[in-house]
């Protein structure tokens, strides 16, 4: 008898284990870009085992998912990427019915990001953000003195300022698509142009700056930032804030800001969709619900000063991140963002050959 219960046992245990087996998701998400607690929360509540990868680059996400097989369940391209993607085939179509949390969500910025994929049938809305300016107060004060223009591209894209930088140093985000049409509105040019003529001349003012720049990388500014160890950091909304919060936490009298330059900058959305071949999708729908909890949302957001677009969770956001208008930006401000373009295949080439002879003067 005792046998037979121990056997019965035995069997019980491996089916549950086989199960639990069976729960797994793997996410692919940017760096500094979630609350330390998510993923645990997920795990226990759901009882699904999650490896969580990071990236900082959406050329090098672009190429794992057209390259396919990537065995990713939830990824978390740019609007503009998204939507090239989605016309790639890259996405499955959400269901709708396995994400009731989607009542949470912002309708109005909702339907912005329905700009880059109708109806919002692939995707939700992770965080959203700016690609302005991050920089060290003193350090700048002390090379441009109290009027430095730290709140115009010309901080870094005037080859005069960027000269005077040079010793503390600039940095610039290795984003080609962010990067080139900011330079482009630098000169009073239209930063969506796909014009070939506009981007190369976005290309050559960046060219023009480039003996003045460090370096071209998308996460290590953080760190460098807050240690004092680059000056000023062409760099992601929240990324900065998270610069300016270590570095006050680490009482050195550093001191860090983030400018929306006043020519304006570039807006963009983080989405969150699922690969079509990914082999856990229900899994996927349930880290997507769960990400979309107000609450959930909220700890990311007071954890990496990003805005969301979760509307029920704005009662748990810190009023510290509410009141921030490089977070949540005045509507005069708003006014100057621009959004995403998606470029097609031929303007995508030619951003990229500008981009490798900045980068390598070839
Ligand atoms: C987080 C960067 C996310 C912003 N580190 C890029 N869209």
């Amino acid at each position: 008898m005792k046998k037979i219960i121990a056997t019965a046992a035995f069997v019980a245990m491996s089916a549950i284990s086989a199960n639990a087996a069976d729960k797994v998701l793997h996410v692919y998400n940017w760096s500094d870009y979630i609350a330390e607690d998510t993923i645990k929360k997920f795990e226990a509540k759901t009882g699904i085992k999650v490896t969580y990868d990071v990236y900082d680059s959406n050329e090098v996400l672009e190429a794992k998912m057209l390259a396919g097989s990537s065995g990713y369940d939830v990824v978390v391209p740019t609007s503009d990427f998204l939507q090239r993607q989605i016309a790639a085939g890259v996405y499955a179509k959400l269901d709708k019915s396995k994400l009731p949390n989607l009542k949470n969500m912002d309708p109005d910025l909702m339907k912005a990001a329905a700009n880059y994929d109708k109806g919002n049938e692939h995707a939700v809305i992770y965080m959203w953000g700016t690609t302005g300016i991050g920089y060290n107060t003193k350090m700048v004060a002390k090379r441009l003195g109290d009027k430095a223009p730290t709140d115009s591209w010309a901080l870094v894209f005037d080859p005069a300022n960027a000269a005077k930088l040079k010793d503390c140093g600039i940095t610039f985000l290795d984003a080609p698509t962010e990067m080139i049409p900011a330079a482009m509105k630098y000169l009073g040019l239209d930063p969506r142009s796909t014009k070939k003529e506009d981007l190369e001349k976005g290309a050559a003012v960046i060219e023009k700056v480039r003996p003045f720049i460090r370096y071209f990388h998308s996460s290590q500014y953080i760190s460098d930032l807050a240690n004092g160890d680059v000056c000023v950091s062409v760099g992601w909304s929240g990324d900065v804030f998270q610069a300016r919060d270590r570095a006050s936490e680490a009482k050195k009298g550093i001191e860090i800001g983030y400018s929306i330059p006043k020519q304006g900058a570039l807006q963009w959305f983080d989405m969150m969709a699922i690969p079509a071949d990914s082999k856990h999708k229900d899994e996927a729908h349930a880290f997507i619900n769960f990400i979309m909890d107000p609450q959930i949302t909220a700890d990311i957001t007071n954890y990496v000063w990003y805005a969301n677009a979760n509307k029920a969770s704005m009662p748990m956001v810190e009023q510290e991140i509410k009141d921030d208008k490089g977070i949540f930006p005045t509507p005069e401000v708003k006014a100057k963002l621009w959004g995403s373009k998606v470029y097609n295949k031929r303007t995508d080439r030619v951003i990229t050959r500008l981009w490798t002879k900045i980068k390598t003067g070839k």
